[in-house]
């Protein structure tokens, strides 16, 4: 009886560590990037957008983006979508309801300047904007994208045709448990391991002696 106890032990030790390990949450992204492309679908530059402690640190970098010289108005637009056209992509993403010019999408109208052979930087960190949970997450049900403009900014946002459109996508690094975090998630789970083999191995041994109780009292 010990023998067959031992053994159920075992079992559900083993069990109870496969849970714990399937059970690992998906973490909420910490970056992100959208592959910025033109409307002839040439990939024109790149969005990298990582959460930091003043807020959601956006960089683009555009290379041969065929426009004009100088200003150019770039948003974060309400869908995260492209296609069929860049007007797939809605307005400028606008969480809490602002103003026109006011809008978290609106990053504050700031340009981005480029250059004669359509290449130039761009950094924003955006206090209204994140990657995590929460009302102005980029990644709501329809997600969010990334416009470059052929005009600067006006007062309210207004920049213009639509000349590069990127999907924010989350990193795909974040989204799983790094190998770094899974012992500590063991690590975790062992301390309750014990206990919940006992409580269920106890529990199949009552279930299993339950019959030949009956059995000897009838
Ligand atoms: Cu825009």
């Amino acid at each position: 009886m010990k023998f067959l106890l031992t053994i159920q032990l075992c079992l559900l030790a083993i069990i109870v560590a496969g849970l714990n390990v399937a059970d690992v949450q998906a973490q909420e992204p910490t970056e992100a990037t959208a592959e910025l492309a033109d409307v002839d679908g040439n990939v024109v530059g790149q969005a990298t957008l990582v959460s930091g402690a003043e807020g959601l640190q956006i960089q683009v970098e555009l290379t041969g983006l065929n426009t004009t010289e100088g200003e150019h108005g770039i948003h974060v637009h309400e869908v995260g979508s492209c296609t069929p056209d860049f007007t797939a992509a809605g307005g400028h993403y606008n969480p809490f309801g602002a103003e026109a010019g006011q809008a978290a999408g609106d990053m504050n109208l700031q340009n981005m300047d480029l250059a004669a052979d359509g290449s130039g930087s761009f950094e924003f960190t955006s206090d209204a904007l994140t990657l995590g949970a929460g009302e102005a997450t980029l990644f709501d049900d329809d997600g969010s994208a990334i416009v470059v403009h052929a005009e600067p900014n006006d007062e309210v946002g207004g920049a213009g045709a639509r000349l590069a459109c990127g999907i924010i996508v989350a990193s795909s690094a974040d989204m799983v448990e790094s190998p770094a975090a899974l012992p500590q998630t063991g690590g975790d789970s062992s301390s309750s391991l014990p206990l919940l083999a006992i409580i269920m191995g106890s529990l199949m041994l009552l279930v299993g002696g339950l019959p030949r109780l009956v059995h000897k009292a009838s």
